[in-house]
Parts: structure tokens; C-alpha cells; sequence
């Protein structure tokens, strides 16, 4: 199934002169207060975000799984679900993928399928937290941090695989999460463990491409419930200094324990040069892999102040890499992915949105009230005429949830897939 530019023009059709109304009195409103909104609408324009293949079919529970109708069940579908997504939003320019969940049989054929939806290929993604089907080796107790020699060394060569696909697709990236960990006081030593990751990374670091990145990912829990091997943003970011200049760390907001201050993580990373990726997500207790902005929009907003104010201050960072990583239990992942790409943005444009010298201003001057003023006046912007405007601008829909629903995409999907396809690898 494919959106086409006609089909969305027509929908946006009888919505142009509202928009045009809506835009034309925000755009104003800015001016007045110094900033250029066509500025913000090319920022927004450029903003694109990779979908990962793993948030395309209903994601589960450890207690079930309920699937949808139409899921994709092969990696041309999931390359073809995200062509819709961008096509309708114009923000999703990429697909992450997981390996061995996703590899590509005709690579020829899916990087044509891609270019053609205009997506490109973001980083790749390993995974030692399952065995491989037939693999000599088991991950039960750790990969990469494994005390059995066979167990790590298969995950080396596994991540140095995964490398390998993503060469041949022109991904420029690799993400490693470890699920590695312990259940228990005195099951690990906790140095032994630090020191067997140090290696094994230091092994698929010598392997990357000089142009490729190495994403090194922190969890403080889940799998594992008493520690974890790389818990938290400093041993990721220790971890990447001693692989060298390639390997940055990246962050996943449900990675961090209830409260944690994520947006000042963010800001000390882009400070060291250090931020390579960011997984996008929303989450009430742990690691919940809700929409984006459902929960909390304003801590989203804080993050992205500071994401804004690293990508102006801090040449020394590389521009990052932005990937969903979310997958909902009851939701339509097309609508839910629909729902987060609006949220990111929206946060964005917010942000883009600060006053930042009358900030520092307010700031100088000792000013905590000011200071509260000038960021949620950003905040309480309605911001939605600026990313319908970029959409317009990109000929996306301007209301891309109700252009899916009018559309039918999920019964177009369903038609042609069935209603017993079930997403590759969930
Ligand atoms: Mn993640």
C-alpha cells in the first residue's frame, strides 16, 4: 500500500485555508518577540526521525502479546510501513534495524525499496540478549560480559556481523545494548564483569568502518533486577572513552530510574562531545516504551532545551542520532509511531522557541522566576501551525492521524497482509 502525494494533497485540500489563517497569526505573534518562523518550520522540516523495525508489529508484555491486524511480516513490509509514515508525516526519513530479526535476504532490492519511499538506513542493532537459533554458546549468564570465553566471543562476532549488514544497506552506525546483568547480591564480580565488557567492545570498536559510529546504551534494570553491566550514563560514557573518538553514548529516556534528571545528562554528554544517539519514549515507572509525550511532555521539553542549546554551543558534538524506540501492547503502532513523531517535533518547536538570551539574561541576574517565565512561555506555545506548516512545505498530511484514519491504511494493510500476519522477530 502506498500514500501518494496526490492522495494527501487532495485530504489537505480543504485544510489550506485554515492553516494558512492559523500560521499567518503564530508567525506574527513571533515576529514580535524576535523570532522568524519560517526558520523554525525549516528546522522542523530537517528534523527526521528513524523508526526501528521491532516498533512496526504490537509490542508485548511478558504476560502476552496481542497482535494487529496487517502487521508487517516481512522486512519489505516494515520498510514499506515506514514509507507511510513518512509519507504522511514527513519525519520519518529512516529505518533502524534489528539483527537477526530483520536481515535482508536481496540487499539490492531493499536499499532501491527504501530510497524509493525516501528513507535511508539509521544505525543497526545487535542483540546478545537472546541465544541465536543453533549457536554453540548460551547468553543466560551475559554476552559480552560473559565469564564463558565461547559466550563472548560469539557475541563479538555477532556484533561484528551486524556491522557487515548495515555496510551493504549504508547504515553509518551500530547501537549495542547489553541485557547483561545479575539477579542477585554476589551472583557477579561487578569489576570482572566491567572489565570483560571493556574488552569485548574494544574488539567490535577495532572492527567498525572509520566512518561509522559505535552507540554504546545504558539501562539501570530489566532484564537483570539487581544490577546491570552498563547501568547508567557514566559507565556508558567511560566505556566510550576507552573505545576512542567513534564510540558516544547514547540515551534512551526509559533507561533511567523514576526522577532522574535527563535533560542535565543530556547537556554534560553534548558538553564532552560525548552524545552519539537518543532512543525517544515515554514512561510513567520503568522502562513502560509508551508514547512519546504521553506522560510527561514538559520533562520532554526540558530535554530538547538542552538538546538545542548543545546542537548551537557544541561543535564538538556530532549531530545525533534521533530513533523511536517505543512499541505499544493495544494501540495501532502505525497510529502510536503517528502520536510520537508528533510529540518530538512539537517539543522541538518549542524549543526552538526560548528566548535563550533573555534566559541567560535572567539567569545573570539571579532571576529563578524569570527564568521559569521565559521557559514556559515556550512551553505553553501552541505550536501545532508551525509542524502542520513544515508538513505542508515537505507535501506530508497536515493532520497525518486523521489522514490514516480517513485513508484506511490499517484496512488497506490488512486486506493485503491478512489478519494473521505477525511482525518478524516480536
Ligand atoms: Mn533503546
Amino acid at each position: 500500500m502506498r500514500v501518494t502525494k496526490d492522495l494527501i494533497a487532495g485530504l489537505n485540500a480543504g485544510q489550506l485555508e485554515q492553516q494558512a489563517g492559523a500560521y499567518t497569526h503564530l508567525a506574527g505573534q513571533l515576529a514580535e518577540g524576535g523570532v522568524d518562523a519560517s526558520q523554525v518550520v525549516e528546522r522542523l522540516r530537517d528534523f527526521q526521525v528513524a523508526i526501528p523495525s521491532w516498533a512496526l508489529g504490537a509490542g508485548g508484555t511478558r504476560f502476552g502479546r496481542f497482535s494487529q491486524p496487517g502487521e508487517p511480516g516481512s522486512l519489505e513490509q516494515k520498510i514499506e510501513d515506514v514509507g507511510l509514515l513518512h509519507a504522511l508525516t514527513g519525519s520519518a526519513g529512516a529505518i533502524s534495524l534489528h539483527i537477526p530479526w530483520d536481515i535482508p535476504q536481496d540487499y539490492p532490492a531493499i536499499r532501491q525499496q527504501a530510497a524509493s519511499l525516501g528513507l535511508a538506513f539509521d544505525a543497526v542493532n545487535s542483540n546478545t540478549f537472546q541465544d541465536p537459533r543453533g549457536a554453540p554458546a548460551t547468553y543466560r549468564y551475559g554476552s559480552l560480559s560473559s565469564t564463558d570465553p565461547a559466550a563472548r566471543s560469539q557475541a563479538v562476532a555477532h556484533n561484528i556481523e551486524v556491522i557487515g549488514i548495515g555496510e551493504k544497506l549504508g547504515s553509518k552506525s551500530l547501537t549495542v545494548w547489553l541485557a547483561d546483568g545479575a539477579n542477585f547480591p554476589g551472583q557477579a564480580n561487578f569489576q570482572k564483569a566491567l572489565s570483560l565488557t571493556v574488552e569485548s567492545l574494544k574488539q567490535i570498536y577495532a572492527a567498525l568502518p572509520n566512518d561509522w559510529k559505535l552507540f554504546i546504551e545504558y539501562k539501570p534494570y530489566e532484564p537483570n533486577f539487581y544490577s546491570t553491566v552498563i547501568p547508567d550514563w557514566g559507565t556508558s560514557y567511560m566505556l566510550a572513552g576507552e573505545c576512542g573518538p567513534k564510540a558516544y553514548t547514547l540515551v534512551d529516556l526509559g533507561h533511567h530510574l523514576p526522577n532522574t534528571n535527563i535533560e542535565q545528562i543530556v547537556a554534560t554528554l553534548m558538553l564532552k562531545g560525548k552524545l552519539g544517539g537518543f532512543h525517544f519514549n515515554d514512561s510513567k515507572y520503568g522502562d513502560d516504551d509508551l508514547t512519546v509525550g504521553s506522560i510527561k511532555p514538559y520533562a520532554l521539553f526540558l530535554i530538547f532545551n538542552e538538546l538545542v542549546y548543545g546542537m548551537a554551543h557544541n561543535p564538538q558534538n556530532p549531530y545525533p542520532s534521533w530513533m523511536i524506540d517505543a512499541s505499544h501492547n493495544i494501540k495501532d503502532p502505525l497510529e502510536d509511531l503517528i502520536q510520537s513523531l508528533e510529540a518530538i517535533r512539537e517539543a522541538y518547536a518549542r524549543a526552538l522557541l526560548v528566548d535563550r538570551k533573555a534566559l541567560e539574561a535572567a539567569r545573570e541576574g539571579h532571576d529563578p522566576v524569570g527564568c521559569q517565565e521565559i521557559l514556559q512561555s515556550a512551553f505553553r506555545t501552541d505550536v501545532r501551525p508551525l509542524l502542520q506548516q513544515a508538513r505542508l512545505e515537505a507535501g506530508a498530511a497536515l493532520q497525518p492521524l486523521a489522514a490514516y484514519r480517513k485513508l484506511e491504511v490499517r484496512k488497506g494493510l490488512t486486506r493485503e497482509r491478512g489478519t494473521r500476519s505477525v511482525a518478524t522477530g516480536l
